[in-house]
């Protein structure tokens, strides 16, 4: 005898499709000009800066930077349903996020320029730093739900990751542990179709990564990571149970890395460039402008306006960020260990011989 034990379904949400035309009903929150001109500022925010980045790069005053191009709607959306008690704990691609946390602009070039006083965050106290190593930061938010969890605070662990890091250990992890002890936490799972130059199916031959969190028990959902409205809406449902005690969930957000990998890489060596042309047309950013604007909440003279004050406000940042002293020589050593080990005091000495500070 046969019979079902288990069955699973992953539901997709749209708000807004490519047009901008809305394909169902809006959230309440949508209902607010002024929460989604909030949006869509971040959003325009986002790319002036990201743009901005990369030319600093290209120039030597920063080092490697992560472009955030086409998936602003990720970020911004996931980030702009949490409470400021919340803690973030994204990748490298998330400036979007931050910004709207508050980390500001300085702070993230300081970081790219390598500077590790860009992750002391002035605001967001308790958002961790960028993660680099890839899916490690789903154990640690984890843990700082399960923190939140154990003292009886209403906060929840905001989580964000590439679709690659669903191939990683730490992930399952993670998301293991926090379903066994249902925690608040939310991972959300930025499915931009790329790990470098690794297409979503040579990593997975699973239908979904939302469904990865079946293994865990906990629910995953999909929704248009292209679409500000629905990745809001859903973050919303997810951090609202989890802030209640009703335990952990996943959202995979499909979007698309229009860029490279990072500065360091050629996207063009190993991706057809006609599909990147095809995917310009589900892009979060005029979606979301073209919904404002046939509503008539936007029009030409506030978008010139915006795009003024971003490209003054980035111009802004990278003269304070420029002006900033470089860091002591001893600063590279700092933050890692509370009693340095004998061969890094060692290095340490060496490295104040050769490059005392002026
Ligand atoms: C533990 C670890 N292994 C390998 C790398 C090298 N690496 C950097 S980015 C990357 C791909 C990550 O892809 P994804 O999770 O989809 O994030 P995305 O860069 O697309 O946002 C890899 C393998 C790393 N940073 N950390
Ligand atoms: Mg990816």
């Amino acid at each position: 005898m046969v019979t079902t034990v288990a069955s699973y379904a992953t539901e997709y949400t749209q708000v807004l499709d490519p047009q901008g035309e809305p394909v169902a009903p809006l959230p309440e929150f949508a209902q607010a000009p002024e929460t989604l001109k909030a949006l869509y500022r971040a959003m325009v925010l986002t790319r002036q800066f990201d743009a901005k980045a990369i030319a600093l790069q290209r120039t030597g005053k920063i080092g490697t930077f992560a472009s955030s191009l086409g998936q602003e709607a990720v970020g911004v959306g996931v980030a702009s349903a949490m409470r400021p008690e919340d803690v973030l704990l994204p990748s490298y691609r998330e400036h979007g996020a931050q910004f709207v946390r508050g980390v500001t602009m300085t702070e993230s070039l300081l970081y790219w320029g390598g500077d590790e006083r860009g992750s002391n965050f002035a605001a967001a106290r308790h958002d961790f730093p960028n993660c680099v190593p890839i899916g490690t930061q789903v154990c640690h938010a984890t843990g700082a739900a399960r923190a939140f969890q154990l003292r009886g605070e209403a906060r929840v662990a905001v989580c964000i990751m590439g679709d690659g890091a669903t191939s990683k250990g730490d992930f399952y992890e993670g998301i293991n542990m926090a379903g066994v002890w249902q925690v608040p936490l939310v991972v959300v799972v930025n499915n931009n179709q790329w790990a470098i130059s690794l297409p979503r199916h040579r990593q997975t031959a699973a239908q979904t990564l939302a469904q990865k969190a079946l293994s865990a028990g906990i629910p995953g959902l999909q929704v248009d990571g292209n679409d500000v409205i629905a990745v809001r809406q859903a973050a919303d449902e997810a951090l609202d149970k989890a802030r209640n005690g009703h335990g952990p969930a996943l959202i995979e957000a499909i979007t698309y890395r229009l860029g490279d990998h990072t500065t360091a890489d050629d996207a063009s060596r190993y991706r057809d460039n006609d599909a990147v042309k095809a995917q310009w047309v589900l892009e979060p950013v005029v979606r979301l402008r073209n919904y404002l604007v046939k509503r008539g909440l936007w029009d030409a003279a506030q978008e010139e306006a915006w795009l003024k004050h971003c490209t003054q406000a980035v111009a802004q940042a990278v003269d304070d960020y420029l002006a900033a002293p470089a860091p002591e020589t001893a600063a590279m050593f700092e933050h890692l260990y509370a009693a340095l080990p004998d061969t890094l005091r060692a290095q340490l000495a060496s490295a104040q011989h050769f490059a005392p500070r002026s």
